[in-house]
């Protein structure tokens, strides 16, 4: 029994550790820095769990090896009060540590930021239901993410200027907030970014908006993750995360016009889309 106790303090005393203990390794991005913070947390308690069980496991069957007429335990009340409590304590943690990562607006959406479509969003076109606005709009950046069979169709506000439209890539400046508002033209998708730890999926009529601050500079491969036809593997972007003075170069030199590159990107099988894909440029930054 003192052993149980004992190690009912040892685990406390690992959750109390766990919950001090600050994430360390610099990340790309704050979505990516809250699920690793979390995945190492419940590691940190699994770990141990893992340990202890097999090790009592190992020792039982070495232990009890010659053993032709073993007994089961019939009852032991301290130890099922012990075990019970050990493990509502587990999963209290878990369940408190994953709503502090699910609950903030880089990984849940957030509930901070009222639904809007049109008003107040961004000067772009919004004509679906779902996008989360930021609550000042003024310090955050907003792009549509629109996917199409089989490109992706990237429209920048552009707060003083007119939009920047552009295919395949999408340019973010780090260390700021960037409210990305995924939807689709045609059919199912998914924007999927592993570098910076951003998915979400594109559907046509509505939009979808990851919440997201780069903070590492580079180059991040954009995937989409929804089997969507048969060019889908090909349908591969890229995400610039670059300066700031870097950023409002790009959206000066791009600004009004088709952005880089317009459609014309070699997606043979989406060539059909590709003139109605312009026109919604058009009335894009005609808005
Ligand atoms: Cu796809």
């Amino acid at each position: 029994m003192q052993q149980a106790r004992r190690m009912l303090g040892v685990l406390t005393g690992l959750f109390a550790l766990v919950i001090l203990a600050d994430p360390v390794a610099a990340q790309s991005s704050v979505n990516e820095e809250l699920i690793f913070g979390l995945n190492r947390k419940l590691l940190y308690v699994a770990v141990p769990i893992t340990v202890l069980v097999e090790g009592i496991l190992i020792y039982t069957v070495y232990r009890f090896r010659d053993n032709d007429t073993p007994k089961p335990t019939q009852e032991n009340r301290r130890l099922e009060i012990t075990w019970t409590v050990a493990t509502a304590i587990i999963l209290l943690f878990v369940g408190l540590a994953s709503y502090q990562v699910l609950g903030t607006p880089f990984i849940g959406g957030g509930t901070a930021t009222a639904e809007t479509t049109n008003d107040g969003l961004m000067e772009l076109s919004f004509d679906k239901p779902g996008a989360k606005a930021p609550e000042n709009p003024d310090d955050a950046v907003q792009v549509e993410v629109k996917a199409q069979k089989y490109f992706w169709q990237i429209n920048h506000q552009n707060p003083g200027g007119q939009n920047v439209t552009a295919t395949d890539t999408l340019v973010i400046p780090a260390n700021q907030t960037v409210y990305l508002h995924v939807t689709s033209k045609d059919w199912l998708h998914a924007v999927h970014v592993p570098g910076l730890a951003l998915k979400q999926d594109a559907f046509p009529g509505q939009y979808n908006t990851i919440i997201t601050e780069a903070t590492e500079k580079g180059s991040y491969q954009l995937y989409c993750a929804e089997y969507c036809g048969i060019s889908h593997s090909n349908m591969l972007g890229e995400v610039r995360v670059v300066s700031q003075e870097e950023y409002q170069q790009y959206l000066q030199e791009n600004s009004g016009s088709g952005g880089s590159g317009g459609n014309a990107s070699g997606n043979s099988t989406g060539n059909s889309t590709n003139a109605s894909g312009n026109a919604t440029s058009a009335s894009l930054v005609a808005a």
